[in-house]
């Protein structure tokens, strides 16, 4: 699914050209696979909708960079949207101290484990030292395992395996808890097929009886569309501080998290990541943008080009082009831009879609060649190619260490390229150079 997905944006953004603005007209099939992307992600479909809404009014208007296609741009746009939304920056960190927070979540989704994996992360990261306080008496195996845990890790314990009261068992750890010096208090809590009243209930009796800083919703990451019901149900109960994302390293795509954090408003704390006590870290709302789009290196793409590109240069060369008086100097220019962005086979490799292209050593070789030849001119040869007579064009290829027929074949190429550039206009011709450039001087 994920290639298939990769192969359908490539081809999008390969079949967009055009200069100028980014258009309804220009981003209306990008939009489109961006939200059959986000879906098949497992975004809720309102979410992705009205997602898509808010980026469309954001784009519309903005000037299209002329080194990368209305498409790549229009997927960074919805990058840097998505990673907004899912929070911005990295969330600040947890420092209070004594902390107290409670864990919730529906069955299997990671509680146990994430309890003392946070309580891992916060006594290494920030030196806490943490009890965990188990407020599962459902299945006798709950205290079994965190204890376990907690055990390996050295953490305090509390369980009470008599007692069926959630509140009082937590109100009796939290107390043992501080009364041995604990700056962290995890209250591990049990979970359900589905959410159901009673068990929503006691959690809300626990929370009024110990009142956490933190109450953190544990969500499989694979939850799918369901994620926006269980998000919204626990936060109207509980009044989530925090979701925690379990099972990343698992296939899911993970658009919970945004469907999660759209709903509720509540942000993404922390992300597990394996089944070990130390695979979990803080969440990073941008590798997740990446993960749900599956676009990460066009996004890159689009900055390096952001960076490098000088737009105003770019468009006094597009409009050259355009009237034909296009020379070998501006061409060593436009050569030594498309450069900055690395080498040709790098930057075609980032493209989605064009993995299996071979754009290798060759073409960076031919590309370095041409430039070496154009140097060697003078500016006003460079300027005015029609005066390379035989003898210029033998000093020129002894000066850039090529054969004559070498220098022949660059001039002859450059002279087809300029009668083509007469006929096609901006878009077309730049994608034109693009390709000479990438193979077709000299050689061929
Ligand atoms: N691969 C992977 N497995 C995880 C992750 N987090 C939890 N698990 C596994 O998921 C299973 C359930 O984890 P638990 O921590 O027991 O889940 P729980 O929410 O406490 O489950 P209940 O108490 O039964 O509701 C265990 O096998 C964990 O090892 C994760 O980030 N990655
Ligand atoms: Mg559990």
């Amino acid at each position: 699914m994920f290639e298939g997905l990769t192969e359908r944006l490539g081809k999008t953004f390969r079949n967009l050209t055009g200069t100028g603005k980014l258009t309804e007209a220009n981003m209306a099939e990008a939009l489109k696979e961006v939200r059959s992307a986000l879906l098949s992600a497992d975004v809720h479909f309102k979410v992705a909708r009205e997602f898509i809404e808010k980026v469309k009014a954001g784009c519309v208007g903005e000037e299209v960079l002329q080194s990368v296609s209305p498409g790549q741009q229009v997927v960074k746009v919805i990058n840097d949207e998505m990673v907004e939304l899912l929070g911005g920056e990295s969330p600040p960190a947890l420092t209070k101290k004594p902390l107290k927070v409670m864990m919730v979540g529906l069955h299997g989704s990671g509680k146990t484990t994430s309890s003392a994996k946070l309580a891992k992360l916060l006594s290494k990261k920030e030196g806490f030292r943490p009890m965990l306080v188990g407020c599962d008496i459902y299945r006798p195996a709950a205290i079994d395992q965190l204890e376990t845990l907690a055990r390996n890790e050295e953490f305090l314990f509390y369980g009470d395996r008599n007692s069926k009261d959630v509140p009082s068992i937590g109100k009796a750890g939290l107390r043992e808890g501080l009364d041995r010096g604990a700056s962290l208090i995890v209250f591990d809590t049990a979970g359900r097929l589905q959410i159901d009243t009673d068990l929503v209930e006691e959690v809300k009796r626990l929370r009024a009886e110990v009142n956490p800083d933190e109450v953190f919703l544990v969500a499989d990451s694979a939850l799918g569309q369901e994620a926006v019901n269980v998000a919204k149900t626990f936060h109207e109960a509980v009044d989530l501080s925090g979701i925690i994302l379990t099972k990343l390293d698992g296939d899911a795509r993970g658009g919970a998290a945004l469907s999660m954090k759209h709903v509720t408003g509540v942000p993404i704390r922390f992300a597990g990541t394996g089944e070990k006590v130390d695979d979990f870290e803080a969440f990073h709302p941008d590798r997740m943008a990446s993960r749900i789009l599956g676009m990460g290196d066009v996004v890159s793409l689009v900055e390096k080009a952001q960076e490098t590109m000088d737009e105003k240069e770019a468009e006094r060369m597009a409009e050259k082009m355009q009237r034909a008086d296009f020379n070998l100097e501006d061409f060593l220019k436009q050569m030594q831009q498309v450069k900055k962005l690395g080498s040709l086979g790098s930057v075609v490799n980032m493209l989605p879609g064009m993995n299996g292209v071979e754009v290798g050593e060759k073409e960076d070789r031919q590309m370095k060649q041409t430039e070496a030849i154009i140097q060697s001119m003078t500016i006003y040869e460079r300027r005015n190619p029609a005066i390379l007579n035989g003898s210029r064009r033998m000093r020129i290829a002894n000066g850039s260490g090529v054969k004559i027929k070498d220098v022949n074949q660059l001039l002859k190429n450059f002279g087809q390229m300029r009668k083509m550039m007469k006929k096609l206009q901006g878009g077309k011709g730049r994608k034109m150079m693009e390709s000479l450039m990438g193979g077709g001087i000299p050689g061929n």
